[in-house]
């Protein structure tokens, strides 16, 4: 990495965490680094585009730990490297086991980023990174943040960067590493990338899963950049799946209503970043890539897509460009889907069709598939989501929200939890409506709790134990019909998908006689330090 990223603006100046600069209790720079002391278990090797020199490690570890901006996919792995969190595979299959071992990896507590080389059946060096932002340390290394950042202050952090990032129009560049390889016409094949079978029942090979699908409003002119699936048909088609009501569904059905295709560009390699900004909810009409460069203080370079005239950021990895048919579809899953079910099934979808394949030599796949909840996005989703949700009640005139929480275990959209200091009759319907129905909460949701401000939101026991010691379900529970929901809503009949109803439990102390409830057993926060820092030696 250049000298000119180790210091000036860029780095961020966020409080470490004070239990040291260890990040997930890794070695500290300067001594033992990953690769350099450690023997690493049989079929794993060390990563191999890293510099190799201890003194470069060593100083790419600090910048991870003081938090350092990165330019694109490679130095963010050179980054997660340093702090001892990414392995190489070598050899795996894409028929099974790459995916097998990627479901496992998101269920495991503390696994690493893992990059898998060398799959029979692909030219070396055409690779896959998988599990990459399920540790809230490489989520900070996405950001920018120091790698041992605390829950509590990323959140804050992320939700002061949406209230004050204004947009960076991207710059046009003409030449990018996206264009070291330019496969067009007859050339075109998808079927040259190692896609793997995610998930046993999947219909296809998914290549677009830790994605970033660009389009362009046909009536309006934004530009959107959204996270769709996207399955391999053969090797100059594919589809792509956006639920109703994501902003390239309706950039989709305008273009549709006019008899025309709609352009797009599907970047199935690309940096944590842009991905992160893809994968959340951003107000309809704002570009996402405009927000990304705003965030990161200067443009994102794009090159010109050659069919489309779409901007195609310059560092990405791989980029599909092409056109949704408008005229002509096949069918598309069933696939894996975040809720931990194949729910979607398979149905008619728009063929995408390929004009031009972009790539990097040496191109990394991002693979971020959906499995049972909490997976990978949701591991990284619930701080950002939750962070989101806390502010979109604030600016809706929600006064006193203390927290808010998107559940890991409903996908960060099932089950959502807010906290509020009640000050009036009414304030927690109010919040837990808004909730349930803003931006963040609005799409598949099924239940919102909403607790007093002494219930820890992300605990689920503290939550389940307000709902069944402060809620009275003839009070409490107000039911919400024919909400936003899709085809992937696994309790919604298969032909009648499309709406849901959702609960809001107002699991909050009834304001009216407040004073007479009974009190919560239970040392405050402050005796239990006390008591935890004097007897330690049996209390943890
Ligand atoms: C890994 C991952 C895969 C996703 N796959 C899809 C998908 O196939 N279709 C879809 O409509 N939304 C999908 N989503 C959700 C959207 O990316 C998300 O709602 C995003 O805000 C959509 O962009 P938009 O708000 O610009 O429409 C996925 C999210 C993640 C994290
Ligand atoms: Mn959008």
């Amino acid at each position: 990495m250049e000298a000119t990223r180790k210091k000036g603006p860029e780095v961020m100046t966020v409080i470490a965490d004070p239990a040291g600069g260890s990040p997930s209790g890794h070695e500290p720079a300067g001594t033992e680094v990953h690769g350099t002391g450690r023997e690493l278990p049989s079929g794993f090797t060390a990563f191999t585009d890293r510099p190799g020199n201890v003194a470069e490690l060593a100083e790419l570890a600090e910048l991870a730990r003081v938090g350092t901006p990165h330019e694109d996919l490679r130095d963010w792995l050179q980054l997660v490297d340093a702090i001892g969190e990414l392995r190489v595979l070598e050899g795996v299959d894409w028929e099974e086991n790459i995916g097998r071992i990627t479901e496992m990896l998101h269920h495991s507590d503390d696994a690493p980023a893992v990059l898998f080389d060398a799959i029979p059946g692909a030219e070396r060096g055409y690779r896959i990174l998988v599990n990459a932002q399920s540790e809230r340390s490489r989520l900070a290394i996405s950001l920018g943040l120091p790698a041992g950042i605390g829950t509590w202050e990323l959140m804050d952090e992320w939700e002061r960067r949406r209230d004050e990032t204004e947009p960076v129009v991207p710059t046009m560049v003409d030449s990018g590493p996206i264009f070291e390889n330019i496969v067009e016409g007859d050339d075109v094949d998808l079927l040259k990338f190692p896609t793997p079978r995610w998930h046993p029942q999947d219909g296809g090979r998914y290549i677009g899963t830790g994605d970033a699908v660009l389009t362009r409003d046909p009536e309006e002119g934004w530009l959107n950049m959204g996270t769709y699936r996207v399955m391999v048909h053969d090797a100059t088609h594919a589809a792509i799946f956006m639920s109703p009501g994501k902003h390239g569904r309706l950039h989709r059905e305008k273009s549709f209503a006019r008899g025309e295709a709609l352009p797009a560009v599907a970047l199935v390699g690309l940096d944590p970043l842009l991905f992160l900004a893809s994968a959340l909810e951003m107000p309809y009409g704002q570009s996402e890539l405009e927000w990304v460069g705003g965030m990161r203080g200067r443009p994102v370079e794009c090159v010109t897509g050659r069919h489309t005239g779409l901007p195609i950021p310059a560092r990405a990895e791989i980029a599909l460009e092409g056109f949704l048919r408008h005229d002509e579809s096949r069918l598309e899953g069933p696939f894996g889907e975040w809720t931990g079910y194949y729910a979607s099934g398979s149905r008619e979808e728009p063929v995408f069709e390929i004009a031009a394949i972009y790539h990097r030599n040496d191109p990394i796949i991002l693979g971020v598939p959906p499995e049972k909840p909490p997976y990978e996005a949701h591991k990284f989703r619930q701080y950002l989501k939750s962070a989101n949700l806390r502010r979109e009640l604030r600016l809706a005139g929600v006064p006193d929200v203390t927290a808010a929480w998107c559940h890991g275990v409903g996908g960060c959209q099932l089950f959502t939890t807010v906290s509020i200091k009640q000050r009036y009759p009414g304030h927690a319907r109010q919040a837990g409506h808004i909730a349930a129905q803003c931006r963040t909460g609005a799409y598949l949701g099924r239940v919102t709790v909403v607790v007093d401000d002494d219930i820890d939101v992300s605990d689920l026991d503290e939550v389940i134990w307000a709902i069944c010691t402060r809620s009275d379900p003839e009070r409490s529970f107000d039911i919400i019909k024919r909400s936003w929901s899709g085809p992937l809503d696994p309790a919604i009949e298969p032909g009648k998908k499309g709406f849901n109803s959702r609960v809001v439990i107002d699991a909050t102390k009834p304001f009216e006689w407040i004073d007479k409830f009974p009190e919560a057993i239970g040392p405050t926060p402050e005796e239990k330090k006390i008591t935890r820092d004097r007897w330690s030696w049996v209390l943890k």
